[in-house]
């Protein structure tokens, strides 16, 4: 018999685990080392207005400026349109469509005074040289146009005929 010797070769142990203990100072845990400061924390949390989304400016139907001329017409009875609203500087133009005589003039009836300040005796006559009255000053068969500069209504009636009247308003 031979004892074949079947040497083990158990000698190669395994290898030593190598794996090394994982070193301590790996992952560990730096406590205290600062706050978490969580961001925004502490600041001032400016959160953007709150943006109301400010509507498009309500739009102002835009109102129709008052025209630099406006014609009024006068049929011996009244005058049509009977008030009428002008850009200050404007004129107004009244025609006379009457068979008969016309005579605009600044309210009141009979001085006249309201709108120039000055009464038809005094702005009427031939002397006068102050600023252009609102005052036809005499009946005429054609038309009168008077240019305005002094915002407000102004009443006007015709001379001739008190009953018929109107205003013209002036806006800046
Ligand atoms: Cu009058």
């Amino acid at each position: 018999m031979t004892n074949t010797n079947t040497v083990v070769n158990e000698g190669a142990e395994s290898p030593a685990p190598g794996a090394e203990a994982p070193n301590p100072a790996a992952g560990t845990v730096l406590e205290g080392s600062g706050d978490v400061t969580a961001p925004g924390v502490g600041g001032d949390t400016t959160q953007p207005a709150a943006t109301t989304p400010t509507p498009p400016a309500a739009t102002t139907p835009t109102t129709p400026s008052a025209p630099m001329a406006v014609t009024v017409t006068y049929n011996g009875t009244a005058y049509t349109p009977k008030d009428v609203t002008i850009k200050k500087g404007g004129t107004v133009t009244w025609k006379n469509s009457s068979s008969g005589n016309m005579w605009v003039a600044s309210a009141q009836h009979p001085t006249h005074t309201v709108y120039s300040g000055t009464s038809r005796s005094a702005h009427c006559a031939s002397s006068y040289t102050g600023a252009k009255p609102f005052d036809q000053c005499k009946g005429e068969t054609t038309d009168y146009t008077f240019a305005f500069d002094k915002t407000g209504k102004h009443g006007y009636h015709d001379h001739i005929n008190a009953s018929a009247f109107g205003s013209v308003t002036v806006v800046d």
